[in-house]
């Protein structure tokens, strides 16, 4: 019952108890993982540190903002001081500026969209990149996705098209990274109710329509993005790369 153990993973994107990132992270500790977690910001830092310390003192906590090179860099430094390799990484960050997500897409600024592709899509490149040399047992590196990379869902705007840059990548990622046995692929979850979808108009609409028109006729819970975070990592995946693997009770496949 314990499929990560021995496994070593770092966990982006903790930002309270209500994230995925600590949905999976909960998920791959109780599968034996050990796990390093990276905050973003001093606001986040008590909530990520009282988080991952129920995991052990000497759990890694470190402060990272995806866009600076050098906290990525030290990040992984400290991780190969501690663990010596790496088994898996979780990429779950995304950030486009409130106005881009409110307005028309035709009125993204050049700065909104820079941002939103530079936070929510480039990072997984650095972090793969960065991962890689630490990989030497391969590996499983999981991006977390959304259908509006796929279709158009009104007000998701530039963070579809940085989503769709995202499962893009995973795709590039996994062609580079597959000869050294690290696979790449990306969760596309439905709606939850996070700090990120809080204050998103029509949110709670949108988990109504989920339960209405999805073939399961309900909405997502957390625990089930921690399963599918513990399948891709363990060697049950070991065949499974470059893929977005859909957790929304089905609702992508309607047509109407
Ligand atoms: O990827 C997301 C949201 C990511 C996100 C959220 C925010 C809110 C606060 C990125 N940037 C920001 N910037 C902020 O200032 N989701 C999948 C959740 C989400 O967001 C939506 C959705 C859904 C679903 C926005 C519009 C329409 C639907």
């Amino acid at each position: 019952m314990s499929s990560l153990a021995g496994k070593t993973g770092i966990v982006f994107g903790v930002a309270n108890k209500r994230s995925i990132a600590w949905a999976i992270a909960q998920a791959w500790a109780k599968e034996g993982a050990k796990l390093a977690f990276t905050y973003q910001g001093e606001r986040v830092k008590e909530n990520v540190e009282e988080l991952a310390g129920t995991f052990g003192a000497d759990t890694l906590i470190l402060p990272c903002d995806v866009t600076k090179d050098e906290d990525i860099a030290s990040v992984f430094k400290a991780v190969g001081e501690k663990f010596g390799k790496l088994d898996l990484l979780l990429h779950s960050v995304a950030f486009a500026p409130k106005a881009a997500l409110e307005g028309r897409f035709v009125d993204t600024t050049r700065d909104a969209y820079l941002v939103a592709h530079n936070v929510s899509a480039y990072s997984l490149v650095a972090l793969a990149r960065a991962a890689e040399p630490l990989m030497t047992n391969g590996g499983s590196i999981i991006g977390m996705s959304y259908f509006g990379a796929e279709k158009v869902v009104p007000h998701y705007n530039v963070m579809g098209v940085a989503k769709a840059s995202l499962e893009a990548s995973t795709r590039y990622l996994a062609y580079d990274l597959g000869p050294k046995k690290i696979r790449v692929n990306c969760i596309s979850a439905g709606p939850v109710n996070t700090l990120a979808a809080r204050g998103i108009a029509g949110f709670s609409a949108m988990l109504k329509t989920y339960e209405e028109r999805s073939p399961l006729k309900r909405n997502l819970v957390p625990e089930e993005l921690g399963a599918t975070g513990v399948f891709l990592a363990s060697d049950g995946a070991a065949c499974i790369t470059g893929q977005v693997i859909y957790v929304d009770g089905g609702y992508s496949i309607m047509g109407m």
